[in-house]
């Protein structure tokens, strides 16, 4: 980790249905509203989730926030959510139960302020456990590795576990870029011959043109901000996010 801290913004992403293999969380949080909450660099794009993904082999927990709330992320991440009074107890998560990253696959969740609002929980191999919340929220419109993620689901999945249907969602345009167009992650992941997540170098240079194409030349096509830059809009949608309740600051 770098002497420079990462804002992140914290996206909440309500549980609608549980999958058949975390549906016992329900009866152990109290009646509290559960989240899973994604960590974003690029709250501009919310409006393209597809999905939302975890990492087959990390072991998240439910964090009880106050009363009517629970998030789920890693553990990591709700220390450090403690520690910026995120949670009543400073740097001591209060955690309801533990859950493996698998079991959470195909739990149908809100994307807040997605053209398409439901979405499911999918696998991913490149997760982290020691970066944000350890949830990622899917943009294949913008993140070159969403995009070769949701690809490779497409193409096996069996082989991933998964139901066709929960990847069923094509790419949704949020922005354009005079390079790229509508579709910069495709379109990056067309140009560098990117096959699936596995092609980590070629997709870290992807992330890199994508990011500084989307930042300095993109221009809203979608929502409130409509037609301003993607550098005015970007605090303004986290701005917004954040006074509806639907995101919080994190930082790390
Ligand atoms: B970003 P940085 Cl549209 N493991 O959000 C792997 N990746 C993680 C992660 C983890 N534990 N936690 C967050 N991330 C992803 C949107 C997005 C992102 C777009 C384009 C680029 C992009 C939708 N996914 O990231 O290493 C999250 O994906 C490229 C900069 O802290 C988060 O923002 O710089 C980003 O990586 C944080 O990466």
């Amino acid at each position: 980790e770098g002497v420079n801290p990462q804002e992140y913004t914290g996206v909440k992403m309500e549980v609608v249905e549980w999958s058949p293999t975390a549906k016992a969380i329900e009866g152990k949080v109290n009646g509290r509203k559960v989240f899973l909450v994604a960590a974003t660099l690029r709250p501009e794009t919310m409006y393209g989730q597809t999905n939302c993904f975890v990492g087959t082999s990390i072991t998240y927990g439910v964090f009880a926030i106050n009363d009517t709330e629970a998030y789920v992320c890693t553990y990591r991440a709700a220390r450090n959510m403690a520690f910026q009074g995120l949670s009543p107890d400073r740097g001591q998560p209060q955690q309801l139960l533990e859950i493996d990253g698998a079991a959470l696959v195909g739990t149908k969740i809100n994307a807040p302020f997605g053209l398409a609002p439901e979405v499911y929980v999918l696998p991913m191999d490149n997760v982290l456990a020691t970066k944000g919340t350890g949830v990622v929220t899917s943009v294949p419109s913008d993140s070159p590795d969403d995009f070769a993620t949701v690809n490779d689901l497409r193409k096996k999945p069996e082989f991933y576990k998964i139901d066709r249907e929960w990847v069923s969602i094509d790419p949704i345009p949020v922005l354009t870029t005079p390079t790229y167009g509508e579709l910069t992650a495709p379109r990056l992941v067309e140009k560098l011959k990117i096959q699936s997540q596995k092609d980590v170098k070629q997709l870290a240079e992807a992330k890199e043109i994508a990011y500084k194409e989307g930042f300095y030349s993109g221009i809203m096509l979608v929502g409130e901000f409509k037609g301003l830059t993607v550098q005015e809009a970007k605090p303004k949608v986290r701005a917004s996010m954040i006074e509806q309740g639907m995101a919080f600051a994190y930082a790390e």
